[in-house]
């Protein structure tokens, strides 16, 4: 199993086919790492052809689904190859009240894939459960996302539960979703805003740079 093959099979979205093809890649002795690397040069690929408008989000989302069945083979070997080495930790939800997890679920893969360690603690997440996350996992980076109009003001809950805690300082809250922006954003008490999880990613790489010498 070359590795362009490997590439191409994300880009083409081939989601019955690459379990297939990342065990054949695994069993002819290729690091799990190496493999990952050949995927995410093809999820890279998709960002660019969703940004260019040649794919749309029907594609984003197969190819998440495509991402994630060849993460279910490659995550426990990429976890004994790791060797110990840290990875910036973020925290995903849905806010409370709303049950939309997809757009949430496609930032997940692009993040696996560009080598966060990924804490998704699920849809319909009431505030306190973030700070018990933050509390528990130490992440720096929270991740939330809201499709809903009437779950908006959620945001404003988690930022105020993360200062009720003594905690809001020494995290960085990130958002999308489409009934927000950046003006929203900042005004429920968010520090960041992407449109899309291709955005996300960019911002979250950013935002992993400030938050690399806060102690929790
Ligand atoms: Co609902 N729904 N839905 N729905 N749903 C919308 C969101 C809606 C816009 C449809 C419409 O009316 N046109 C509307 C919301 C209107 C509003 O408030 N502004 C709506 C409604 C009203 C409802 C219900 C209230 C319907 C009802 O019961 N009467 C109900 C609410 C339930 C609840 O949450 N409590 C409801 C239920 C559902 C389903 C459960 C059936 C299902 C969700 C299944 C699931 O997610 N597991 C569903 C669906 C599928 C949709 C639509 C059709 C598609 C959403 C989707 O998955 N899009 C949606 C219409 C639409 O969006 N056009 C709609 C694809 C996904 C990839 O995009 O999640 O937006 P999205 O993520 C994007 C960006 O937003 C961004 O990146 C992703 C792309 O790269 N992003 C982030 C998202 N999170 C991010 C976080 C980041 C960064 C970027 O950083 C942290």
């Amino acid at each position: 199993m070359e590795f362009e093959k490997l590439t191409e099979l994300i880009i083409e979205l081939e989601v019955d086919d690459i379990e297939d093809a990342v065990k054949e890649a695994l069993n002819e002795g290729k690091t799990a790492m190496s493999i990952l690397d050949a995927l995410t040069k093809g999820m890279d690929k998709v960002g660019e052809l969703y940004e260019k408008k040649e794919y749309y989000l029907t594609e984003l989302v197969l190819a998440g689904e495509t991402m994630k069945e060849a993460f279910k083979i490659l995550k426990p070997k990429l976890q004994a190859e790791g060797g110990g080495k840290e990875k910036v930790k973020i925290i995903l939800a849905t806010v409370r009240g709303d049950n939309h997890d997809i757009g949430k679920n496609i930032l997940s893969s692009l993040l696996l894939s560009a080598d966060f360690e990924v804490i998704d603690i699920g849809m319909d997440i009431p505030a306190e459960k973030v700070v018990e996350a933050v509390k528990k996992t130490k992440a720096k980076i929270i991740g939330l996302s809201t499709l809903l109009t009437m779950t908006v003001e959620e945001i404003k809950n988690v930022h105020e539960a993360l200062e009720k805690a003594g905690l809001r300082d020494k995290v960085k809250i990130i958002v999308g979703g489409a009934p927000l922006n950046m003006e929203l954003a900042k005004k429920l008490g968010a520090d960041d805003f992407a449109d899309d999880a291709v955005e996300g990613v960019r911002r979250i790489k950013q935002l992993a740079k400030i938050t690399i010498d806060i102690k929790l």
